[in-house]
C-alpha cells in the first residue's frame, strides 16, 4: 500500500508531498519546504516511515528547500536535477533515471521551461505524477525569471506530460487558489494556457503578458537553493528545546512522555488542568501539582511563574494540549504536554499523589 500525503506551505503556497512504501516502510519527500521541517519529520515519524531522500522539482524561488536540514535531522539523500546547477545533492538526476523508495519507484523525466533543471516525477504505476512550476493545475509555472523559455515549456508539457494516460493524477508544486490535484485529460482539454487547440505561439505570447511582480524572497531563496538549503550562518537556526527531552508533534506540539517528566520533575511546573473531583479522584496526581482547571486557566494565568517551563496534564492528555495552547497565546516559552495524561503516567508506573490502587 502506498502511504501518500499532501502537505501545504500557506507562506509560499507550495505542495510538499510525502510518499511511502506501506507504513513502517521507505518514504521519499518531493519539495519539502525549510520552515515546515519540524512538522515533516513529526509526520513521518508518526507513520513510522524512514526518509531515504528529498526530491526537488527544481531549484525554487519563492521559498528555501527543507532538503539539508531533513538531511542533517534524518539522514536523507538529497536528489535534484544535474542541470539544476545546486551543488551539495548526493544524487544528480537525468531523463529516464529511476528513484526507490521500498518496492516503489519514482521515474525521472525532465521537463524545462521554468527553469532549465526542472523535473517532472512519475510513480511506477504512472497513476500520479509531480509536476513542479511545468504544469500547474489549470495553469503553468511562468518563464520570466531564472532560466524561463515559454517554447520550452510548451514542448515540456505536450510531450512529457500530456503524454502520460488520461487519468494519471497530476500534483503540482504550488496552488495559489488552495487546488489540489488534476489530471491529464482534464488538463488537456481544458488548461487555458496549453489546452485545446492552444500553439506555441499562443501560449509564448500568453506568457509575456502575465507581467507578474517577482516572488518577495527570489533574492534569498534562489542562492540558498543553489546550496540544496544549506544555510551560509548556522547560528540563526530555530533549535529544539533543550530543558528536557521533548518530542515534536503533527498535531504542532511540544510533547513530554513520562519517563522525560519524572527526570526533571524537581525543574518544571506540572499545571494539572482537570476538574477538582479528577485531581481528587481514583487516578491521583502528580505531587506538586497545581490545579488549574482547563475552563479557568486563562483567567489564572498569574498563578503561574513564568522563569520555569511548565508541563500541563491532564486524564489522557487532549485537555492539557489545548492548555498548552493557551500558554503559548499567553506568553509562555516552555511548555510542553505530557503524553497520555494521567493515565499512561499511571501505566507506566510513576509515582502519584492520593489515588486509588
Ligand atoms: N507572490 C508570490 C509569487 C510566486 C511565483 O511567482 N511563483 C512562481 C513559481 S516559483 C510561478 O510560476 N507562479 C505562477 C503564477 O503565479 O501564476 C511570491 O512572492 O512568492
Ligand atoms: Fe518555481
Amino acid at each position: 500500500m502506498l502511504v501518500f500525503r499532501q502537505l501545504f506551505d500557506p507562506q509560499s503556497s507550495t505542495y510538499t508531498y510525502l510518499l511511502g512504501d506501506e507504513r513502517g516502510g521507505e518514504a521519499v519527500l518531493i519539495d519539502p519546504v525549510f520552515e515546515q521541517v519540524r512538522r515533516d519529520a513529526a509526520l513521518i515519524g508518526e507513520l513510522g516511515l524512514r526518509l531515504v531522500a528529498t526530491l526537488e522539482t527544481h531549484v525554487h524561488a519563492d521559498h528555501v528547500t527543507g532538503a539539508w536540514l531533513l538531511k542533517r535531522r534524518l539522514g536523507s539523500q538529497i536528489m535534484l536535477a544535474k542541470a539544476s546547477g545546486a551543488e551539495g545533492a548526493d544524487r544528480y538526476l537525468v531523463e529516464d533515471d529511476v528513484v526507490a523508495f521500498g518496492k516503489r519507484r519514482l521515474m525521472v523525466r525532465a521537463t524545462p521551461g521554468h527553469t532549465n533543471g526542472c523535473l517532472t516525477y512519475v510513480l511506477d504505476d504512472r497513476s500520479m505524477a509531480f509536476t513542479g512550476d511545468c504544469l500547474l493545475i489549470r495553469g503553468s509555472g511562468r518563464t520570466d525569471f531564472q532560466q524561463g523559455d515559454p517554447a520550452i515549456m510548451y514542448r515540456s508539457v505536450h510531450d512529457r506530460i500530456f503524454s502520460l494516460p488520461d487519468e494519471c493524477l497530476l500534483y503540482p508544486a504550488h496552488d495559489y487558489r488552495g487546488l489540489t490535484a488534476t489530471s491529464v485529460a482534464e488538463e488537456r482539454r481544458f488548461n487555458p494556457r496549453l489546452g485545446g487547440e492552444i500553439a506555441v505561439g499562443d501560449f509564448a505570447g500568453y506568457m509575456r503578458n502575465l507581467k507578474l511582480a517577482h516572488p518577495k524572497m527570489i533574492d534569498v531563496a534562489v542562492p540558498a537553493n543553489l546550496r540544496c538549503g544549506r544555510p551560509e550562518n548556522e547560528t540563526g537556526l530555530a533549535r529544539d528545546p533543550t530543558w528536557a527531552h521533548l518530542h515534536y508533534s503533527f498535531a504542532g506540539l511540544w510533547e513530554i512522555d513520562p519517563h522525560g517528566l519524572e527526570e526533571h520533575v524537581q525543574d518544571v511546573q506540572i499545571l494539572d488542568v482537570r476538574e477538582p473531583d479528577e485531581f481528587s479522584g481514583p487516578l491521583g496526581h502528580i505531587a506538586g501539582a497545581v490545579l488549574i482547571p482547563l475552563g479557568e486557566l486563562a483567567g489564572r494565568l498569574g498563578e503561574l511563574k513564568r522563569d520555569r517551563p511548565i508541563v500541563t496534564v491532564c486524564r489522557a492528555g487532549s485537555r492539557s494540549a489545548q492548555a498548552v495552547t493557551i500558554l503559548l497565546q499567553n506568553g509562555f516559552t516552555d511548555v510542553a504536554n505530557l503524553t497520555g495524561g494521567m493515565l499512561r503516567w499511571r501505566a507506566e508506573a510513576h509515582p502519584v499523589e492520593g489515588g486509588s490502587g
